[in-house]
C-alpha cells in the first residue's frame, strides 16, 4: 500500500499509526500540498479535495483519513480501531469528527498556517490575531472538553480506537509547534503522555524526526 502525505501531518499520521498497529506494510510517497507545485500532476485524481492523506492499494485509490482507517479495518480487522459495540462505534467516529473540526480546524490549522506555512513557506507574515485566538480560546475550550471526558487510558470503550489516534495526533502537532498542555488539564496531559509510549505511535514519531527537524519544530516534549 502506498500512503500519500507527509508524516507530520495530523491526518497522515492517523493512517500511518493505523497501518503500523495492524501490521500493514506501506510505503510513503511524500506529498506536501501547502508547497506550491509539490503534489504530483494527477494529484486531484488521487485526492479529490487536494488534501492529505490518500492511499493507493493495488490500484484502488482512497482519500480522507477516516475513510482510509475504515477501509483498512475491513481488510485487516485486528486490532480493531472501530469498536464492535454500536454505541461505542458511533462515539468513536463522533470524537474523530470532533477532533477534525475542533482540534484540527479550530486550533492546529490556524497555528500551523500562521507560524509555519505563512512565514516559512509563503514568505508572508502570519496572522497573530488568529494565533492568539487558537492558542488562548479554541485550545483551552477543546482541552476542557477532553478533560471533562475523564480520559483515563482510552476515550471510548476502554480500548484504543480511531478517536484516540485522532486526538493524540492533533496534540502531537500542538506540542511540535512549541505549546504544552497546561497544568489545569492534568488528566488530558497524563492521557497524552501515556499514548506517546504506545509503540506504534512512538515508532511513527521516530520516522517523522527528519521532517520535524527540517521544519524547525519542537521535539523536546518527547525527551
Ligand atoms: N478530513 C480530511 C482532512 C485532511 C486535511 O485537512 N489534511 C491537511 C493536512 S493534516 C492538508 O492536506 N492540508 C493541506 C492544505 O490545507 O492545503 C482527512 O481526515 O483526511
Amino acid at each position: 500500500m502506498k500512503i500519500y502525505g507527509v508524516p507530520l501531518s495530523v491526518h497522515t499520521r492517523k493512517v500511518i499509526v493505523a497501518a503500523r498497529l495492524k501490521g500493514i506494510p506501506f510505503e510513503l510517497e511524500t506529498v506536501i500540498p501547502v508547497i506550491p507545485g509539490n503534489p504530483p500532476s494527477n494529484w486531484r485524481e488521487i485526492s479529490p479535495t487536494g488534501l492529505i492523506p490518500a492511499i493507493e492499494d493495488q490500484g484502488f485509490r482512497l482519500a480522507d483519513s477516516t475513510a482510509i482507517v475504515a477501509y483498512l479495518e475491513r481488510k485487516h480487522p485486528t486490532p480493531a480501531l472501530l469498536p464492535a459495540d454500536d454505541r461505542e462505534y458511533g462515539a468513536a467516529l463522533s470524537l474523530d469528527a470532533w477532533a477534525g473540526s475542533e482540534l484540527f480546524r479550530g486550533v492546529i490549522h490556524p497555528l500551523f498556517h500562521n507560524q509555519i506555512v505563512a512565514p516559512k513557506i509563503r514568505n508572508v507574515q502570519g496572522n497573530q490575531v488568529m494565533i492568539d485566538a487558537a492558542k488562548n480560546k479554541a485550545a483551552p475550550e477543546a482541552f476542557a472538553y477532553l478533560e471533562s471526558l475523564d480520559p483515563e487510558g482510552y476515550l471510548v470503550g476502554g480500548k484504543l480506537t480511531i478517536a484516540d489516534i485522532a486526538v493524540v495526533s492533533n496534540l502531537i502537532l500542538f506540542n511540535y509547534l512549541g505549546y504544552r498542555i497546561e497544568p489545569r488539564f492534568p488528566k488530558l496531559n497524563a492521557y497524552f503522555r501515556r499514548h506517546l509510549e504506545e509503540p506504534a505511535l512512538s515508532g511513527a514519531l521516530g520516522d517523522e524526526k527528519p521532517f520535524v527537524d527540517q521544519m524547525g519544530l519542537d521535539r523536546s516534549f518527547l525527551q
